[in-house]
């Protein structure tokens, strides 16, 4: 009881209590190391960790049963940046209803402890209203705002009547001061059909806004789309690409043979740009999505200088399996001053996680891993070289 007029459901002090434990349960980094990075063994977020008030009414004159009236099915596909001294996560929230939305997780340590904000964020309608938004990366711009680019998916106008299915992604941008009040700026305008895992570079270049892009035939499919672009607007206000490049095509027999998207905005370097990326093949169980790493010039950002083999994480164990199982996926990682890395990682479709590794280790695997030979031979003579290198020390 809290007052002599209003009553809590009786189940109140079981919610909380589950709930904080949850949040206050002290992560620690698994025992095995490949030495490039190391997984931590909780997720870092979940749908379990969304506040009670988003999904229990908690007066007990209208909900007497204390039942759940809002569902949250999963917590993932986050967006990352340090505010101030806090580590933030600009999560995907997905509801039962299967509209996802975006709301702000903070945590004192970048590890543990992720805390949602008290309220979703609010993202401004444009004319053509989201029918549902997702994965949106965080950048603080050089120009003082910090950006949100997401996906925003509407149903397709031309699809066929009786094809509830269709439709169209683009890329919606949002700003802000204070990662509160949103300010809502065109979609990206291109002409090279549908957008997805579009990501702002965080500098100007030639006095431009740099952006990566996902050009795509259709919702799922890219078609002879696909690949990592890079194109540039003049203003973000009027966000109209020009000179729209594929940088990073998908490849036969590689890990990215049937699409791949940029994850979320590259780390500057001393030895270049460093990226995280996402690499999608099909299998006959599905697809299958992985994080791979690659590095850019420092001065011209669309030179793809240094590609590490194959894939930098894999789904493992219980990442396996969820929503779209056999998915990893990142948008969001955060940079320390110290130089440690915090990698946020998504598996499958349903809950996030952390990595965590160094710029000097990151830039050491994308320089000195072995790049891809494409054929069984040339993996077999990358095998050997190594093993004839290693024999003195044998
Ligand atoms: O289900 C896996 C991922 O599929 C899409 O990614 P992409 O456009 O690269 O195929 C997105 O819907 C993403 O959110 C999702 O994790």
């Amino acid at each position: 009881m809290i007052t002599d007029r209003l009553v809590r459901i009786p189940n109140y002090d079981a919610l909380a209590k589950a709930h904080q434990q949850l949040i206050e349960q002290k992560n620690s980094p698994v025992s095995v190391s490949n030495g490039i990075y190391t997984r931590y063994k909780n997720p870092v977020v979940t749908a379990a960790h969304a506040p009670i008030a988003w999904r229990y009414d908690l007066n007990a004159e209208t909900n007497p049963h204390g039942m759940e009236r809002i569902g949250i099915n999963a917590a993932f596909n986050a967006g990352a940046m340090k505010w101030g001294d806090k580590y933030l996560m600009a999560v995907r929230v997905e509801g039962v209803d299967r509209k996802s939305f975006f709301a702000i997780a903070e945590s004192p340590n970048g590890v543990d402890n992720f805390r949602f904000w008290d309220k979703p964020c609010v993202i401004p309608q444009l004319e053509d209203e989201d029918t549902n938004v997702y994965d949106m990366r965080l950048v603080a711009h050089e120009d003082e705002y910090v950006y949100g680019i997401f996906c925003t998916e509407r149903k397709d106008p031309d699809a066929p009547a009786g094809d509830t299915s269709a439709a169209i992604a683009n890329a919606g941008i949002v700003r802000t001061k204070d990662l509160v009040e949103w300010e809502r700026l065109p979609d990206l305008i291109s002409n090279t059909g549908q957008q997805r895992n579009v990501v702002l570079h965080p500098e100007f270049v030639n006095g431009k806004y740099a952006l990566y892009t996902r050009p795509q035939d259709g919702f799922i499919d890219v078609g002879s789309g696909g690949g990592v672009g890079l194109g540039f607007v003049d203003s973000m206000e009027n966000p109209v690409v020009q000179d729209e490049k594929i940088i990073f095509g998908k490849i036969y027999h590689t890990i990215y043979e049937l699409k791949n998207g940029l994850g979320p905005a590259p780390i500057k370097t001393e030895k270049g740009w460093l990226h995280m990326a996402h690499g999608v093949r099909n299998t006959a169980a599905g697809l299958r999505y992985t994080l791979y790493v690659f590095m850019t010039d420092l001065n011209d950002i669309g030179k793809v200088t240094h590609v590490p083999a194959g894939y930098f994480m894999a789904p493992e164990d219980v990442e396996r399996v969820g929503d779209v199982s056999n998915v990893l996926f990142s948008n969001g990682w955060i940079a320390d001053d110290d130089g440690t890395v915090y990698i946020y990682y998504a598996s499958s479709d349903t809950r996030m996680h952390v990595a965590v590794s160094t710029i000097d280790k990151l830039v050491d695997y994308a320089m000195n891993t072995p790049e891809d030979t494409f054929t069984s031979a040339g993996s077999v003579d990358t095998i050997i070289k190594m093993v004839d290198d290693n024999s003195k020390f044998l």
